[in-house]
């Protein structure tokens, strides 16, 4: 879908990647952000915000009812093409819907970590083929992480989630609603979810000085995790100058500085790294996982995953199933048989016994004639 009837809102001079040149030259660049979290925190809105437009439609009562009748977290993808001069960016917003929102959310990363293991094994493929097509990159760049904030800092499952998905994605961890928190209280909530962060060895993706300043880096560093105030108006009320969440008493902007980091984690992930977030996927997430790929598995080889696993194990339980009938089956014949086998044993037995007794008579009789003819000699 083209997005933008207004494509200078997001790429105006000051907004476009300040390694310009690099992505000029390459003429069109392929940038994917996932947005996780649970459902309310504002992903859908930041986003709509963060690309100026109406990337993604806000949730209806329609969607929202066909949405939770699903079982289990889905990825779901929104394409833009972002064109301006001649530089072109296809952008992909992947929104993890369902996401923390069932009453057991045990392991509902785990979808989210497959699929985005998933597109790090299709490039892996491609790389191995003879022939080598043009190749499609859907390798995603980074996970905005939506925290719902509480005042004890984090909720286990927004700490267990960020863990295991930094092993396969760039994090940058974002406070949501920041608009519903004073400054006192999220100074101290930046302050709690670090020291979680910390303790908890997360990593998580820090700018470095390489692709901005020193003191932009660090000034963008330190405001991890981004509190972020999102808006709906924010399409609607462009005319005004300013965009912001509008309450009877005032109005909180988005892009104020005083108000949240909005405007630090757009220069970051657009202006100033979205070439670090590319390349860092490629050297170091999409790295690590060909070599802990290559090193278990022969070349060529697709890699096994949880669903094949779970295939292979029911597959091996019907077996063993199938095997235990098959022996207490043969077992039952080997009984019959012997039972069978003991009876005809026990008539011969008797038949046996009987002869005998025969013999037993035959010869007392034979005895007693040779004793008559005996007698009868001697007479
Ligand atoms: N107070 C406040 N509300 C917000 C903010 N961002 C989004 N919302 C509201 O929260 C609700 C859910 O937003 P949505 O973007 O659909 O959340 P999603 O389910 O995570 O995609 C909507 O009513 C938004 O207007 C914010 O920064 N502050
Ligand atoms: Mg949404």
């Amino acid at each position: 879908m083209p997005l933008v009837e207004n494509p200078q809102l997001l790429f105006n001079q000051t907004s476009l990647p300040s390694d310009r040149e690099t992505f000029i030259k390459k003429e069109e660049c392929y940038f994917t952000v996932m947005l996780c979290g649970s459902s309310g925190t504002g992903k859908t809105t930041f986003c709509n915000n963060l690309f100026s437009s109406l990337v993604k439609p806000p949730k209806s009562v329609d969607n929202f009812k066909k949405v939770h009748k699903q079982k289990e977290v889905h990825i779901d993808k929104t394409k833009a093409t972002i064109e301006e001069d001649d530089f072109r960016l296809n952008l992909t917003v992947l929104d993890t819907v369902g996401f923390g929102d069932f009453i057991n959310n045990k392991d509902c990363w785990e979808v989210v970590a497959d699929y985005l293991d998933d597109q790090h094994e299709k490039y892996l493929l491609h790389d191995q083929q003879s022939l080598r097509m043009q190749r499609k990159d859907n390798r995603v760049h980074v996970c905005l992480y939506f925290i719902k904030p509480v005042p004890y800092g984090m909720l286990p499952l927004d700490v267990v989630a960020m863990k295991k998905l930094s092993k396969h994605v760039n994090i940058i961890p974002v406070i949501a609603k920041a608009d519903s928190l004073t400054k006192f209280e999220l100074d101290s909530l930046k302050e709690k979810m670090n020291k979680i962060l910390h303790a908890q060895n997360i990593s998580l993706f820090f700018p470095s000085a390489v692709y901005s300043a020193d003191e932009i880096a660090r000034d963008l560093s330190q405001a991890c995790p981004f509190a972020i105030v999102a808006s709906m108006d924010a399409i609607n009320d462009e005319n005004e100058g300013k965009i912001g969440r509008k309450y009877p008493w005032g109005m909180s902007e988005i892009e104020n500085e005083d108000h949240g980091d909005f405007l630090k984690l757009k220069n970051l992930m657009i202006n100033n790294h979205m070439l670090e977030l590319i390349q860092s996927t490629e050297q170091v997430i999409y790295e690590r996982y060909r070599q802990e790929q290559l090193i278990n598995r022969k070349s060529g080889i697709p890699k096994l995953r949880k669903a094949h696993y779970e295939r292979l194990n029911e597959e091996k339980a019907l077996i063993q199933k199938k095997l235990e009938e098959k022996s207490v089956e043969l077992e039952n014949t080997f009984k019959e048989r012997e039972e069978k086998l003991t009876v005809v044993r026990d008539d011969l037995n008797d038949e046996l016994a009987e002869y005998h007794d025969k013999v037993r008579i035959l010869e007392t009789q034979l005895d007693a004639l040779r004793n008559y003819k005996g007698l009868n000699q001697k007479k």
